[in-house]
């Protein structure tokens, strides 16, 4: 499944999570880093869960991007399962507003991380981002792609409000 072209994984609980997790997938096309989208389900799909977390490193896999709503345990416990950096986005549940993925997830007991990231697009776009952060470190091209992004970025902030926008 995974090669080397495809580094980053983005597994999510639920179809209905992708609405929120394709911001971090586009992101991650506009910096031309390869992923695997999966929806692996921590409590509907347990199996899959343990062998993709246990096989992720394997499957060359460098980074999970992990997102879940309500009671969202997939995040923590795929961090439990590999020593691949593990980044959580919490879904804006309808129950809630997401306060309960958030918590969820940000709330790890130490010894097992989960880099968790805003509730909703905010988080799914910045989880994409800080997988490129951290590939940038050993990987000078996908740095080198994030700083550009980043220029752009900067470069289409508008000095003025304007009444059109
Ligand atoms: C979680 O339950 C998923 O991550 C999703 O955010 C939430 C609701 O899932 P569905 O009932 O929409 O499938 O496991």
């Amino acid at each position: 499944m995974a090669a080397a072209g495809r580094p980053v994984a983005i597994i999510m609980g639920s179809q209905s999570d992708w609405d929120t997790m394709r911001h971090a997938a586009e992101t991650l096309d506009a910096l031309a880093i390869g992923h695997e989208a999966l929806i692996v389900s921590a409590h509907r799909t347990p199996d899959r869960l343990v062998a993709f977390a246990k096989g992720a490193k394997a499957q060359g896999f460098k980074v999970v991007i992990a997102g879940a709503g309500g009671a969202a345990h997939l995040p923590g416990m795929a961090a439990s399962m590999t020593s691949l950096p593990v980044l959580g986005v919490p879904v804006q549940s309808k129950a809630l507003s997401g306060q309960d993925s958030l918590l969820s997830i940000v709330q790890m007991p130490a010894g097992i991380p989960v880099g968790t990231l805003a509730i909703g697009r905010a988080g799914a776009v910045n989880a994409a981002l800080l997988a490129a952060a951290i590939l940038g470190v050993s990987d000078d091209d996908v740095a080198a792609r994030l700083d550009e992004y980043r220029a752009r970025q900067t470069a289409s902030v508008a000095e003025r409000p304007s009444d059109e926008a």
